[in-house]
């Protein structure tokens, strides 16, 4: 049985054939490739195709496939017993890592997805400052709780469903929209709503609209208007988190929100996530204050000895990883910009650390208008070329192209020459 094969059977029996929208490959109209098995920096479809992997599992997998150390881990956690539904000592010992590591986090709540985490830390923020209304930005994605199911990123933008149905209008009624890297967008909502806002919620480095980075000062201004209004300043950090650099992307700005949401690097590859902040507003949480969260699978000893394993690893070679992460990732990303003016092809490209993003478009990328203005006829082609040339990336223009340890520089200088082979083929 072939990808093709086996994605028809899927189609019957699963909306789109997959379990994550993003994946059925529809924005790019080809057909996913299901996957067999995967190691190091290699991804291998049930077709015997070996990739080049720029995936990463969206983002955990900074440290490379089936790392030894991780999947020991887990073996040795699943051979004492898969869920107990009672704390253990790995949950402690991780709490810890997380309070040293991420610079907001006094206290720590361990859950299952990123999705769960924002959710769980807005209802915090909400249960600590008695106010109803939430700011995102239009374009960040923040997983599909319904609040935050308003013009979204990632696989709605890719959709182009930015709000989803099935959200009563009464709760997207909480959720005010400002515009990324647009500070004035913020006040202007501040001023309007004075003390009726609970939290912002913002991606520090917008990643669910391709990569967008922080304007310098936009984080800053956010810190401000915030702790001017009384209201949480919570980081989305399940992308950045643990990836650019070992403290994310509050640490590698210098800007330190009251809450982080954490997900992908810190579960390991395992579904686990976290949110963590201050720890007069984490102490609202049950069963110490009466902002109610729970979950049997939270903290699960498998995902946790995962994950634990993963930023032992991280925080060990901290010095070594990061910049070497950050090097190959630069040669990249000249691979790119030098096909643009090479063969002249309207586009820009966006990197901070290990995370970026091509856009087909004739201006610089900062805000999310500039990225939706993105052409999509040209990024399925680029697509294509890369699929064919055995790069492995997002199969849509509004996601991030992860760079990890585990690519060698065999893979990256592979994957230089598909840049220039693919994006060349665009001009032919
Ligand atoms: N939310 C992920 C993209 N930002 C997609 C995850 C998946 O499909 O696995």
């Amino acid at each position: 049985m072939n990808s093709k094969e086996i994605f028809e059977r899927a189609c019957e029996i699963m909306p789109g054939g997959v379990n994550s929208p993003v994946r059925a490959y529809r924005a790019v109209g080809l057909t996913p490739r299901f996957i067999a098995s995967a190691k190091g920096s290699k991804i291998y479809d049930i077709d015997g195709i070996e990739y080049i992997d720029y995936i990463g599992s969206w983002g955990p997998m900074i440290l490379g496939h089936a790392r030894e150390e991780v999947v020991k881990a887990v073996c040795d956690a699943t051979m004492r017993g898969t869920s107990y539904g009672a704390p253990t000592v790995a949950e402690v010992e991780i709490a810890e890592m997380i309070n040293e590591a991420v610079p907001c986090s006094e206290m720590v709540r361990l859950v299952n997805s990123g999705t769960e985490a924002v959710m769980s830390a807005i209802r915090a923020a909400r249960g600590y400052t008695g106010r109803d209304y939430i700011v995102k930005f239009e374009g960040c994605y923040h997983g599909h709780s319904d609040g935050l199911l308003v013009k979204s990123g990632s696989g709605l933008l890719t959709e182009n469903v930015p709000d989803s149905a099935g959200v009563p209008a009464a709760f997207a009624a909480k959720t005010l929209i400002a515009q990324y890297n647009d500070l004035d967008s913020v006040r202007a909502l501040f001023e309007q709503h004075k003390d009726e806002i609970a939290a912002l919620i913002v991606e520090p480095v917008a990643a669910n609209m391709g990569v967008v980075p922080p304007k310098p000062g936009f984080l800053e201004g956010l810190r401000e208007i915030t702790s001017e209004y009384g209201a949480v300043l919570i980081f989305d950090e399940v992308i950045t988190g643990f990836r650019l650099s070992y403290g994310g992307a509050s640490e590698y700005y210098g800007v330190t929100p009251d809450m982080a949401t954490l997900g992908k690097i810190v579960g390991g590859g395992m579904p686990m996530a976290v949110y963590c902040g201050k720890k007069e507003i984490m102490q609202k949480v049950s069963p110490t204050g009466p902002v109610y969260q729970a979950g049997t699978l939270s903290g699960n000893p498998v995902a946790v000895a995962a994950g634990l394993a993963t930023l032992k690893i991280l925080r060990a070679h901290k010095d070594e990883i990061y910049p070497a992460i950050d090097k190959k990732a630069e040669i990249i990303a000249k691979a790119y910009a030098d096909a643009i003016e090479k063969y002249q092809i309207p586009a820009a490209l966006n990197r901070v650390g290990s995370l970026m993003s091509i856009f087909f478009t004739d201006h610089p990328v900062t805000s999310f208008a500039d990225a939706f203005g993105s052409d999509l006829e040209m990024f399925k082609k680029y697509f294509a070329g890369m699929l064919n040339r055995k790069i492995y990336i997002a199969p849509s223009q509004f996601e991030a192209f992860f760079v990890g340890y585990a690519h060698t520089d065999e893979d990256v200088a592979k994957t230089v020459a598909a840049i220039d082979g693919a994006l060349g083929a665009l001009k032919a």
